[in-house]
């Protein structure tokens, strides 16, 4: 057993699948850690408070890290709501991991920006992986800046940082929270406990989503990729599925007929309406073989009976 993996934000919706796909994977010690308590009872949990670069060189020295996936941040939503913590967390969180791997000798490190990095207008609603960014959410500006600040370090210090622009991630667990796409996750829950979901984007607002499973998929194999491959050091455009709020629900009626979706939009509305509509990733197909799996159709037939067929639906609706 070789590799030490720290994973922080461990208790959120990207964290948790991460930890299943490495503890799967085997031949590894992962440290799960999070600024809350051990909400899933997950062995060699860490209370880590990514702000304080005390408390993480003490969590890598103590367990010998090797790896860090770094996942704690403040989405866009919740981001706007409070900036000071957005930045806070997002650029000093960012920062002391930096200089810990720099410190402590960290083989690699994950960094997940997002597609939040843009804002439009854009030509069709499509970026690139060169497109200008100039991003609207304070959230958008963190990961920009923390794209650029995992290049220098990178340049400056060596340090091999790899990073995806994350589109919006869905799946069957009812923890997306903070962001702007969670609508994309709340719908299922709602359509299966009670036939109705008040979606609070407007009918057409179309984004660029990704399946949980590819999302993670994607992490672990540019993690992965030989470092010859990986001439991007900010951050790599990353696709899955573009679609809207309509579109979803006219998918998820052909397995719940009687399905119903009202729109009361909210101040969400604006930062998607900031984001762009479709994200080009050649670089990520050609680079080291990004390909997706999920389709919108594949997305709601494998959220769908995965919520049938356990005790998602009815007791974890926030
Ligand atoms: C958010 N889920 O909504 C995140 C993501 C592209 C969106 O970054 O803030």
């Amino acid at each position: 057993m070789n590799k030490r993996i720290l994973i922080t934000g461990c208790n959120g919706q990207v964290g948790t699948k991460l930890y299943d796909f490495l503890n799967k994977k085997g031949n590894c010690k992962i440290i799960a850690s999070d600024i809350a308590c051990n909400k899933y009872n997950l062995p060699n949990f860490e209370i880590l408070d990514v702000t304080n670069y005390s408390e993480l060189a003490n969590v890598v020295i103590k367990h010998r890290v090797t790896h860090i996936y770094h996942m704690a941040a403040i989405l866009s939503s919740n981001g706007e709501k409070n900036n000071q913590l957005a930045w806070d967390v997002n650029m000093n969180g960012l920062l002391n991991v930096l200089n810990v791997a720099k410190n402590y000798n960290i083989n690699k490190i994950f960094y997940p920006s997002s597609i939040a990095v843009f804002a439009g207008p854009f030509k069709d609603g499509i970026v690139f992986q060169a497109s200008i960014s100039t991003p609207k959410t304070m959230y958008g500006i963190n990961k920009l800046a923390g794209e650029n600040l995992c290049n220098y370090y990178h340049e400056k210090f060596g340090l091999d940082i790899r990073s995806l622009r994350y589109p919006g991630i869905i799946g069957p667990e009812n923890n997306a929270g903070g962001g702007t796409t969670d609508y994309a996750v709340e719908i299922f829950h709602h359509a299966i406990a009670d036939g109705i979901y008040n979606c609070f984007l407007s009918a057409p607002t179309t984004l660029p989503m990704i399946y949980i499973d590819d999302a993670i998929r994607a992490t672990i194999e540019i993690m992965n990729a030989p470092i010859e491959n990986i001439s991007i050091r900010t951050s790599y455009n990353l696709s899955g599925i573009s679609f809207s709020p309509f579109q979803l629900s006219q998918e998820i009626k052909k397995h719940i007929p009687d399905f119903r979706i009202t729109y009361f939009k909210d101040n969400r509305q604006q930062i998607a309406d900031s984001w762009p509509q479709f994200i080009k990733d050649f670089e990520a197909k050609s680079h080291w073989g990004w390909k997706p799996i999920f389709g919108l159709s594949e997305i709601v037939e494998t959220i769908i009976s995965i919520i049938k067929s356990s005790s998602y639906s009815n007791s974890n609706i926030a």
